[in-house]
């Protein structure tokens, strides 16, 4: 197998990280059919995948991931920079040399009998302006086809990256022993490096993702003057035929893919408004040659959560998971060789393999209380399978954002939606972003989480010059900035119900977004931002779930006492940041404590 690239930067490092794993054989990944087909057959031939029904599920596998090797660790993910400061307090920080010093060893031997894959990407369409090229190193062939769906994969990378560029993110990875005690996730966004060891779970696996395209990239933009954010991009097509591109951050399990993929009620299709799919998970933002702000997803597919999604909750996301799909940690049903997961159906399988691999009984054993699937299932799907995928989706220039959403998942304190007053202000709405933590997570329910734009596990530097960061973005784009919105579908009532209907009904208040952005909708101005008129959310359609104005004003309404409250509480987590607090923000907190 050739080198597929005669680039030297590319070519000296391979051999560097070649000379220290010292696997057995090295494999360039061409991106080509043939090679992946065989992969795939080597890795169902092993057992590191084992096939679905293809009938029903043509293209399908199977994955198990290590039993303690489940999700993302927060606690074994570092920023290497150079000095602390620049990682900030948010992040796990390390000298780069110690943390070298401590993983080369690690590193040093470990892919001894096994194959090197060395996985040439593109974030971003092929040849787009806002794409940037990775090179994944990796011991793992469900490494291999994960980034195949995720990201944009083989020789054309390598044609786009030239034969001389060194702007290319360097990924290492291996499996090594999938030893929790030895597991890193370390970034060093100066080195443009990435390393990880001792996992094979997707989001500290597919570099790409959470590493690359947020981590080393919300850096870059730093460093380059445009930004990597946790948002999903959609578009709404309006009767007539004018799309407008909206982006939306939330915390995980906020129902950012849902939200991405939803379907408009039956009054608003009836009047032709449609829903179109950019991303569900990663935005990347630059300023266009109009002045305008522009996005791309960074991403090719779907690393989504399995449990929850149904026909009702998210039939487009559901409708992508049916070919070409990797599942991992879902449960099997052993009779026809399908998947199944907690909130799919009330059916769960009789003849079952639950996510560890136990054969159990499904309804038995979900009646001891246990999960079929692992609450952090995932399916990897192409967004090519996605019936509402942008005809955006592969445009190299992005799409224009009219406007940007926060939300979190807050019971009292947020209503329903609100408007920033202008973007400065909206910086301080995005910085004071907080969740609720759920019965879900173990510890006490009702704490309240700051996750300042979602970012908190994802930002590759300190927070403070993030929110710099955005201030300067805002003052380059000027009148043709994106306004920035707030939103809450979690509000309860005394008895802990959510009061709003959520899912496809949340098109109601995109609707107001999207007119008030571009300034066809009235507001009032409240303490905490702008905000509908009660009567100006439309709930056609919503008196069978007992949706009035009256229930619409009760959902925007601003307790000043809750408020106050959480004004103390965001003043302590800005403590965290010292003196390089962005004095803007502070001065924004002052601000709304008067008004209040
Ligand atoms: C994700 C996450 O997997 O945010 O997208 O955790
Ligand atoms: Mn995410």
């Amino acid at each position: 197998m050739s080198v597929l690239t005669r680039n030297p930067n590319v070519i000296k490092w391979v051999e560097e990280m070649h000379a220290l794993t010292k696997p057995d054989k090295v494999v360039w990944i061409d991106g080509g059919n043939a090679q992946l087909t065989a992969l795939k057959e080597e890795a169902l031939a092993s057992g590191e995948i084992s096939l679905l029904n293809q009938d029903k599920l043509p293209g399908c596998v199977y994955h198990r991931t290590a039993v303690n090797d489940v999700a993302r660790v927060e606690d074994r993910t570092f920023i290497c920079t150079n000095t602390q400061e620049e990682a900030g307090p948010t992040n796990n920080w390390c000298d780069p040399k110690e943390m070298y010093d401590k993983l080369i060893p690690m590193f040093d031997g470990v892919m001894k009998g096994r194959t090197m894959y060395v996985i040439p990407y593109s974030m971003g369409p092929i040849g787009s302006p806002l794409a940037k090229v990775g090179v994944e190193l990796t011991d793992s062939i469900y490494v291999v086809l994960n980034m195949d769906i995720m990201t944009r994969i083989g020789v054309k990378a390598f044609e786009n990256l030239g034969d001389t560029s060194n702007d290319f993110v360097r990924g290492l990875h291996s499996k090594a022993d999938i030893d929790q005690e030895k597991r890193y996730i370390v970034h060093f966004p100066q080195d443009n490096t990435i390393w990880s060891i001792n996992s094979g779970y997707g989001g500290n696996v597919l570099l790409g993702k959470k590493c690359f395209a947020l981590r080393i990239a919300s850096y870059q933009g730093w460093k380059e003057g445009w930004m990597a954010e946790h948002m999903l991009i959609l578009g709404i097509e309006k009767p007539g035929g004018e799309t407008v591109y909206v982006t939306a951050a939330f915390p995980s399990a906020c129902g950012k893919t849902n939200l991405a993929m939803l379907i408009p009620p039956e009054g608003y299709q009836k009047k032709g408004y449609k829903v179109w799919t950019v991303g569900d998970d990663i935005a990347w933002l630059k300023k266009g040659p109009d002045g305008r702000l522009y996005a791309i997803n960074p991403e090719n597919g779907f690393f989504g959560v399995a449990p929850g999604t149904n026909e009702k909750s998210n039939y487009n996301a559901l409708e992508s998971t049916k070919k070409n799909t990797i599942f991992t940690n879902v449960a099997l049903n052993n009779d026809d060789k399908t998947v199944w997961w907690e909130g799919l159906d009330k059916n769960p399988p009789i003849n079952a393999v639950e996510w560890k691999g136990a054969k159990v009984n499904g309804p038995e054993f979900k009646a001891k209380g246990e999960n079929l699937a692992h609450p952090n299932s995932r399916f990897t799907a192409p967004a090519k399978n996605c019936p509402c995928i942008s005809k955006e989706f592969d445009n190299p220039n992005g799409v224009p954002i009219s406007a940007m959403i926060f939300g979190g998942r807050r019971a009292k304190t947020a209503p329903l939606v609100y408007q920033a007053f202008d973007w400065r202000h909206g910086v301080f709405v995005g910085s004071i972003m907080a969740s609720e933590t759920t019965a879900a997570a173990i510890g006490a329910v009702g704490v309240v989480r700051r996750d300042p734009m979602a970012m908190l596990p994802f930002c590759g530097y300190n927070m403070a010059d993030y929110w710099e960061h955005w201030f300067k973005m805002g003052e380059e784009l000027g009148e043709k900035a994106p306004k920035i919105f707030n939103v809450n579908w979690f509000r309860t009532d005394d008895d802990g119900k959510f009061i709003w209907p959520g899912y496809g009904d949340n098109m109601r208040v995109l609707d107001w977004i999207i007119e008030r952005a571009v300034g066809n909708a009235e507001a009032i101005e409240t303490a905490i931002g702008y905000e509908p008129k009660p009567e100006d959310i439309n709930i056609e359609g919503l008196e069978s779930e007992g949706v009035t104005v009256d229930v619409v004003k009760n959902l925007l309404d601003v307790d000043p006492a809750l408020w106050k409250d959480d004004a103390s509480n965001i003043r302590e987590f800005y403590k965290k940041f010292g003196d390089k607090l962005p004095k803007e923000l502070e001065n924004q907190l002052n601000w709304l404590e008067d008004r209040l």
